[in-house]
């Protein structure tokens, strides 16, 4: 069944996932926390297949140079549609674990599907999100990020990596560092010194949250397979940010959550929609895409 926009709209979600008063203290003080089976293989299989196959999705991806000097690929839109991508950041368990560690309402702040292709050296450098969010308007760190493994992430195929309670240092300076923005490098080689590195290997279906300051990276794809993961990011009303030029997208608008059951019910049309992707910003056209102008380079 394909349905109609307002066939979506006209549902009531039900989780059937909700987290542990354990889960969210171990998030509050590590600043992440990784769930495990939160979708299963047949709801990932259009996704996986997708990825794996389909031109389609690399007509709407950016690509970035990162410090290696390798390109990292990414597809990156907030607008939530009708499709695969638009459906899976509003499923309800999904939204409502991300409430219950924000003690708060949340919107969509933006989605991104990360893949590493077979043998793609491309590292993402250290960060931390709000290291961006802050400039484009946000005032406080509300924002979390749930982290969807499309496909296993290993630490051979370039899985994500945190280092553990580096939300508590705060909002940290980011610099230039490629096509794109990262944590003082200096910063974070001491970060490195005090706190301990993890690497987030997940099973498919796996998801990790975390935090709006968490310095996180990831390493080369040195396997024959692809590594795919979709970010969602969520925001609170508090947190939005209070720039429009370039920002209505990251405004708050309420977020319909969908039934667990939708993937399963079929209840989306394709896989994506194309018009809803931005491109990469570059400084002739300050679009809404994901690199933010403004940083000093790093030496
Ligand atoms: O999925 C990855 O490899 C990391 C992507 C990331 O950190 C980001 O887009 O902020």
């Amino acid at each position: 069944m394909t349905p109609t926009s307002s066939a979506l709209e006209n549902t009531i979600a039900s989780t059937k996932l909700t987290l542990t008063q354990e889960q969210i203290n171990q998030y509050h003080e590590n600043g992440y926390l990784i769930v495990p089976n939160v979708f299963d293989a047949e709801e990932l299989a259009p996704l996986v297949t997708a990825c794996e196959e389909n031109p389609e999705l690399w007509s709407v991806e950016s690509t970035y140079q990162m410090s290696n000097g390798q390109l990292n690929r990414i597809m990156y839109y907030s607008k939530l549609s009708d499709s695969l991508l638009g459906v899976f950041p509003r499923i309800a368990r999904v939204v409502d674990s991300v409430e219950a560690l924000l003690g708060d309402e949340c919107y969509h702040y933006h989605s991104k599907l990360v893949r590493k292709e077979a043998y793609n050296k491309g590292n993402v450098d250290w960060h931390q999100g709000y290291g961006t969010w802050y400039h484009q308007g946000c005032l406080f760190p509300t924002q979390i990020t749930c982290a969807i493994a499309v496909t296993e992430n290993t630490k051979e195929n370039g899985c994500m990596q945190v280092i553990k309670k580096s939300h508590e240092m705060g909002r940290l300076n980011h610099l230039r560092i490629g096509d794109t923005d990262g944590a003082d490098p200096e910063i974070v080689e001491q970060a490195l010194k005090k706190l301990e590195l993890v690497d987030c290997e997940m099973n498919a279906g796996d998801i990790l949250f975390f935090h709006a300051n968490m310095l996180h990276a990831s390493t080369p794809n040195y396997t024959d397979r692809i590594r795919a993961i979709l970010h969602c990011t969520y925001n609170t009303k508090l947190g939005e940010p209070y720039k429009e030029e370039w920002q209505q997208h990251h405004g708050y608008q309420p977020l319909q959550k969908l039934p667990d059951s939708t993937i399963k019910d079929g209840n989306y049309n394709g896989i994506l929609n194309e018009q809803d992707f931005y491109q990469t910003e570059n400084e002739e056209d300050k679009g809404t895409g994901l690199i933010f102008r403004g940083f000093e380079t790093a030496q």
